[in-house]
């Protein structure tokens, strides 16, 4: 989105919040794929995230900002009866001043805003041991605490979201169809996919069977949507609550692992820097169980580590379609970005696979 864009876009939005006074400035902010988010700032230096929601990922804004409110109000219950701030535990949704917790503009493009949390960052990547420790502490406390969250209230905000089998069959359907003529261009990468396609449905089969049992869980744990204390270095807020639903803990573990064992970048072109680095991972682990270990059977803990290797191999087949199909869901800043994507996680499986 160029300048231009983005100002017209907001323009209304911002109109439906006037309550928190002029603002001195709105630009887009952050690294996320798939909402556009501004950081507002109003003439007192109060901070706030203003985001237009993606109309094409998520049709039923109502379902998600619902699922929001109910989640961010338990975890404020229980942060409280902990002695915690509650403010910087979750997500604050700013209402519109009618009262809404989101906001549809003419072109039928709906918005939200959050309180900005201050004296927090999100990363993109993890330098050292002891922070990834302490995103998988984040992330698995959040799991924690919402083990008692009803399910059954929750919408379920993009269905087979992690289902690996119908990720697979969706890139093929993407290679039959081959809109793009892109096909010849990443033989390689859709050999390596082939080869690992016996394993796509091993955490299925096994949730099927009734050895996994489905939990509320975020479902996009990234590295970048846990914001990280500046003066403790502790994950205080887990944000990015849209994929919020029932699904298996492995999802959450294995997205972790994904996004912080790897010193490279997701993108990272110089693949020769995509390595899986244990003693990382070995702190994931440690962070993630004494955050949500209470909560967790022994199966599933047996199949954490599996869990690592099937997201990643999940999400490069997510960017390999994205690709085939003409980038129409991942934001992409270059033209091959999402076969770079593809290329960095095909890389991860197959370090993860040599140490496994
Ligand atoms: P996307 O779904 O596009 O990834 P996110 O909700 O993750 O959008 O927001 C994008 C980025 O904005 C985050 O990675 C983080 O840097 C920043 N961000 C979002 N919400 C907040 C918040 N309440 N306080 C501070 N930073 C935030
Ligand atoms: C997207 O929204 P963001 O950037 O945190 C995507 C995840 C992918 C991730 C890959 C709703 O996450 O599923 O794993 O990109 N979110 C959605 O970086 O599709
Ligand atoms: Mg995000």
């Amino acid at each position: 989105m160029t300048r231009d864009e983005a100002c017209r876009k907001i323009g209304k939005a911002i109109a439906a919040y006037s309550h928190i006074g002029p603002l001195t400035a709105c630009a887009l902010y952050g690294n996320g794929h798939i909402n556009d988010t501004f950081l507002a700032v109003t003439q007192t230096g109060r901070r706030y995230i203003l985001q237009r929601i993606n109309y094409e990922v998520f049709p039923h804004p109502g379902q998600i900002m619902a699922n929001i409110e109910g989640v961010t109000a338990h975890i404020r219950r229980r942060a409280e009866a902990a002695g915690e701030d509650p403010d910087r535990a979750t997500l604050t949704i700013v209402r519109c001043n009618d009262g809404k917790s989101f906001f549809t503009d003419s072109i039928g493009c709906s918005w939200r805003m959050y309180d900005f949390v201050e004296g927090t960052v999100a990363r993109d990547r993890v330098e050292n041991a002891d922070d990834f420790r302490a995103c998988g502490k984040a992330f698995g406390r959040f799991q924690g605490l919402l083990c008692d969250y009803p399910a059954k209230d929750l919408y379920e905000a993009i269905p087979d979201f992690h289902n690996t089998p119908v990720r697979y069959e969706a890139l093929m359907r993407a290679v039959r169809a081959d809109a793009c003529d892109r096909v010849r261009t990443v033989e390689k990468e859709l050999e390596f996919v082939q080869k690992q396609s016996d394993f796509v449905k091993l955490l299925e089969q096994a949730h099927a069977s009734g050895d996994l049992p489905l939990r509320v869980t975020h479902n996009d744990t990234k590295l970048n949507n846990v914001l990280i204390d500046d003066l403790t270095g502790s994950g205080c807020c887990v944000i990015d609550l849209d994929t919020v639903m029932p699904g298996l803990p492995h999802y959450d573990f294995g997205d972790m692992v994904r996004t912080g064992t790897s010193p490279a970048a997701e993108d990272e072109t110089a693949l020769g820097k995509v390595t899986m680095r244990f003693p990382m991972y070995e702190a994931l682990l440690r962070g993630y169980l004494s955050g949500a270990g209470g909560v967790l059977n022994a199966t599933e803990k047996a199949l954490l580590p599996f869990s690592g290797k099937l997201i990643t191999l999940e999400i490069g087949i997510r960017f390999l379609t994205d690709y085939l199909e003409g980038d129409v869901y991942f934001k992409i800043r270059r033209p091959e970005h999402n076969l770079d994507r593809c290329r960095t996680q095909l890389k991860l499986v197959a370090s993860i696979e040599e140490q496994y």
